[in-house]
């Protein structure tokens, strides 16, 4: 088969493939800051940074970002590439097969990583496995593999860097004008999609936001839910009931007049959910550190957080030393100025400082300190 159309050459898959690489890079390093906050080893869990309050939003609305451009990246990459899939005979040499299973390999798992994280942030799973864990094992697939696709394409990559490298010399000049027509092309195409969706996690782009699953203002008290108190299957009867157990030295038990009754401490705080969305909000509750101090907790004790969720992955959840004494963190008994609306947490929930989304506990009920 021959490919007459332009710019399947190698100066526009190393154009592409910097770009892709770029996305990918930054993809992997805000993954790895978000998987390490919400399942440190034992050795990091006292020290996970509470400051920048907002660094979680950060490093995950870009993780996000960059994954929606990298679909679009992908895609390019992939068209301007894909005439070697039929290269004729398929394997010329054993180098040449193994190159081609690399390439597969990074195919496929890149492929895998931008498409099943895209469902994700739709929170739609038709697949039998449970997401995080698949998507952090084959983030090291595609890292791995993108490495092997460096050193192999190396001296390709080196000869088409820039418009000035040997290789370049051999490619009719004609294409320059069109393939800086593709590349703007693509840009345009990434910036619709980032301006599109950013605002989900970068507020004042808010009002653009079309495309992302979440507005960050479309919710109760001004704030999206991801479950709700009915998808949690918590019931009225059980939030009458409601009491606070502490577990510790000295333990205690409190009504939610006696929690009210305690000071009470104020903290603007954003959730910044691992899907993408974000926004601030004014907190006001308890501070945690009071809670534990009340118990006898020793300084550097750890906490772990029981919500009355019967079942799901976020029904407990541990805190490290540097989130439980911080004066920030609050078991929250108010939103944006009213009390809190059930599927926010109703009556108590965690709100702490730099957190992954799903570690600011609903419906908290125990504190045990560790
Ligand atoms: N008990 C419990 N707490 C939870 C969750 C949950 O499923 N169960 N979801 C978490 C997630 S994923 C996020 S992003 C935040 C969202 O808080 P919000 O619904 O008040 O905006 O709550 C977190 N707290
Ligand atoms: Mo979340």
């Amino acid at each position: 088969m021959r490919f007459s159309g332009r710019l399947h050459d190698p100066r526009t898959a190393t154009a592409l493939g910097r770009l892709l690489g770029a996305a990918f890079a930054v993809c992997f390093l805000t993954g790895l800051i978000s998987h390490y906050l919400q399942q440190p080893p034992s050795w990091l869990a006292g020290h996970l940074p509470a400051r920048p309050v907002w660094g979680y939003r950060i490093t995950q609305g870009l993780h996000i970002a960059c994954g929606l451009a990298a679909i679009v990246l992908l895609l390019a990459k992939l068209w301007t590439v894909y005439p070697r899939l039929f290269i004729w005979p398929p394997v010329r040499s054993v180098r040449h097969g193994l190159e081609r299973l690399s390439v597969a390999l990074l195919v496929a798992s890149a492929v895998f990583q931008v498409l099943t994280g895209l469902l994700n942030i739709a929170e739609w799973y038709p697949w039998p496995f449970s997401f995080v864990p698949v998507h952090f094992a084959v983030a090291w697939v595609v890292a791995g593999s993108i490495l092997l696709h460096i050193a192999v394409k190396a001296p390709e990559i080196r000869d088409h860097w820039s418009r000035r490298s040997p290789g370049t010399l051999a490619l009719p000049a004609a294409d320059a004008p069109d393939r800086r027509s593709l590349l703007l092309g693509v840009g345009a195409a990434v910036g619709a999609v980032t301006l599109t969706t950013v605002g989900q996690s970068f507020t004042p782009l808010k009002d653009l936001d079309l495309l992302a699953p979440r507005n960050p203002d479309y919710g109760p008290q001004g704030l999206p839910v991801n479950r709700t108190v009915a998808a949690a299957g918590i019931s009225a009867s059980a939030l009458r009931d409601w009491r606070l157990e502490v577990v510790g030295p000295t333990p205690y038990v409190l009504t939610l007049d006696q929690l009210a009754a305690l000071p009470q401490n104020e903290s603007r705080l954003p959730i910044a959910c691992v899907e993408g969305w974000s926004v601030n909000a004014h907190w006001s509750g308890v501070r945690i550190r009071d809670l534990l101090d009340r118990a006898g907790a020793a300084p550097d004790a750890a906490l772990r957080v029981v919500s009355l969720e019967t079942r799901g992955a976020y029904r407990v959840m541990e805190m490290g030393r540097t989130y439980a004494r911080d004066p920030k963190t609050l078991l929250a008994l108010r939103l944006n100025g009213q009390v809190l609306s059930p599927s926010h947490g109703y009556p108590a929930r965690i709100i702490a400082p730099n957190r992954p989304g799903v570690l600011q506990t609903k419906w908290v009920t125990r504190l045990e300190v560790l």
